[in-house]
């Protein structure tokens, strides 16, 4: 039987339509799992729509496959959260992936998408090259002495678990497990209604790398529809990238990802740019209540 349920951001409600299909209370989180009739089957975390089997494709195509298009070999990759295998995944697209370690926080999030969505990981957890870590990332983060060609932070929403994940102390971490030349990229939210999230990430992120760059993607489950990565370098140049012979060597197969998509993704608009100027107006675009105050990154 269907059942209305809502996303609430703060200023907004988006209502769904679905059938519960399963419930779990971790140690983390709440987790629900509802088939939506145009999406599948959603992973919703705390009342957060994360995933859908229909949409997941962008979201997991765009965060991995453009900072690992940017690099001409990457070897080791680190994700960090990704419990639906979905960016795990594509990473591992990417024939000269030797290594890709994924630090997931909650082990009841990947049972429960392997049970009920298990085409996003697609066998991914199960791959020789990868090694899947059930801990804290930000932990991990802090403590290893390992060293990787790219960090892929594919969080939830910076709320419950995800939260420290929204820091600069993480950013400084995290870019010291960079080999040189390496790349960060972040989810950051909506850059219409989650101004905040995305202000924030990308402070965070230039507080720890001297290059700095907003792409985007259209997700239509997530709120705004218009979503934000957020990547970090030693240095970005989108338009030296060689993303055709690239991604022709490495056999990508993708449905939103194309070269094209990975140099324009980056010309984003004015307003963007409003959104993480350091000294940009508070609301530039739709309202956040609070972000004024969250916006303050020491
Ligand atoms: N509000 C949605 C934010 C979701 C970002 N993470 C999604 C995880 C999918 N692997």
């Amino acid at each position: 039987m269907t059942e209305f349920f809502e996303e609430v951001v703060p200023g907004f409600r988006y209502v769904y339509e679905g059938e519960l299909l399963a419930s779990a209370r971790s140690t983390f989180q709440q987790i629900d799992i509802y088939e939506h009739a145009s999406f599948g089957k959603m992973l919703v975390l705390d009342g957060l729509v994360q995933t859908t089997e229909r949409d997941e494709f962008v979201y997991h195509e765009m965060l991995a496959h453009v900072p690992l298009i940017s690099l001409e070999a990457p070897r080791s990759v680190l994700i960090v959260g990704g419990g639906d295998g979905g960016t795990l995944r594509h990473v591992l697209m990417h024939p000269s992936v030797e290594r890709a370690v994924m630090v997931e926080i909650d082990a009841r999030v990947t049972e429960l998408c392997l049970e009920f969505m298990p085409g996003i990981a697609a066998g991914a957890l199960d791959d020789a090259r990868a090694e899947v870590l059930f801990n804290d990332g930000i932990a991990y983060v802090k403590d290893s002495t390992e060293r990787f060609d790219a960090i892929l932070i594919d969080s939830s929403d910076p709320v419950g678990p995800g939260e420290g994940l929204f820091t600069p102390d993480f950013y400084r971490a995290a870019a010291g497990l960079l080999n040189p030349g390496g790349v960060l990229a972040s989810q950051s939210g909506s850059p219409s209604v989650q101004q905040d999230e995305l202000h924030r990430t990308f402070a965070c992120a230039s507080s720890a790398f001297p290059d700095v760059r907003v792409y985007l993607a259209a997700i239509p489950t997530y709120p705004g529809t218009m979503w934000s990565f957020t990547m970090a370098a030693t240095r970005i140049a989108p338009e030296d990238v060689p993303a055709v012979q690239r991604a022709t060597a490495r056999g990508l197969r993708t449905r939103y990802w194309t070269p094209e998509v990975q140099h324009g993704a980056f010309d984003v608009p004015r307003i963007v740019h409003q959104v993480i100027a350091p000294d940009g107006p508070p609301h530039t675009w739709g309202f956040s209540p609070g972000e004024r105050e969250r916006r303050a990154v020491s």
